[in-house]
């Protein structure tokens, strides 16, 4: 069955992988599955063909068949639920990454997208320049508790898995920040993420898609 996922027709980073649509192009990519690429411009995404798919007028959407899905940790389950290697075989295992990806979708990501508010949407504001040492401060003692958490281990339950493609997708998000930088072992956490072949080959993909690049390089 031929999979459709949906990504900004120009990704606003310019193909810096921040999007959604990159950590669903990277599930997709370790579980070995092609896909296809649909453009949504930012006019498109809140008219009504699209709202049909998505009724909160955002990308990325993943449709396979009749099953028409978005939120990117909805398609990211969706995918490891049905694919070796993404999700533990054992039964405590696997409820643990599902634990982590909803630790990074709902425990992690939330002050990171505090930061892009405070920075973008209400830069403008007078009060944005005192609140956005305080929304930097959140997501230091998020990834204090996280880096406290992952130890010197590899990954942050046994093997590689959805918990930590979700939990890696999220903190790049700080890396523009610097705040990323200032938790070492996290640093490296992510970076081994985004030396798997998969994040590799979905990087490229979303490259190539934003900047008219060969996906090969
Ligand atoms: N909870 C949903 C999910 O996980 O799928 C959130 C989806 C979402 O926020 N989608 C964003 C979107 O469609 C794109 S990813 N926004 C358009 C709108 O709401 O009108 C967020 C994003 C956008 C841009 C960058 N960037 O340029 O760096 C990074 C991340």
């Amino acid at each position: 069955m031929t999979i459709t996922i949906t990504a900004f027709e120009r990704s606003p980073d310019g193909g810096k992988g921040l999007a959604r649509d990159t950590r669903v192009r990277w599930v997709l990519e370790e579980a070995g599955l092609p896909y296809n690429v649909r453009p949504v411009s930012f006019t498109a995404m809140k008219e009504p063909a699209h709202l049909a798919i998505h009724p909160f007028g955002q990308i990325p959407t993943y449709e396979e068949g009749d099953l028409v899905l978005f939120e990117s940790g909805a398609i990211i389950f969706h995918v490891a639920s049905r694919h070796a290697g993404l999700l533990p075989d054992d039964a405590d295992a696997r409820a643990r990454a599902i634990m982590w990806m909803f630790a990074g979708l709902n425990t992690v990501e939330p002050p990171i997208l505090e930061l892009v508010t405070v920075k973008f949407t209400e830069g403008d504001k007078p009060w944005a320049k005192d609140r956005l040492p305080l929304v930097r401060d959140r997501i230091r003692h998020r990834l204090g508790q996280l880096s406290a958490r992952l130890g010197d281990a590899t990954w942050l339950d046994g093997a590689f898995s959805a918990g930590d493609l979700v939990m890696v997708s999220v903190l790049l998000r700080t890396r523009p920040s610097g705040i990323l930088d200032e938790f070492p072992s996290l640093a490296a956490y992510v970076a081994r993420g985004e030396a798997r072949p998969a994040y590799q080959r979905a990087f490229a993909a979303q490259l190539a898609f934003n900047t008219g690049a060969p996906a090969n390089g």
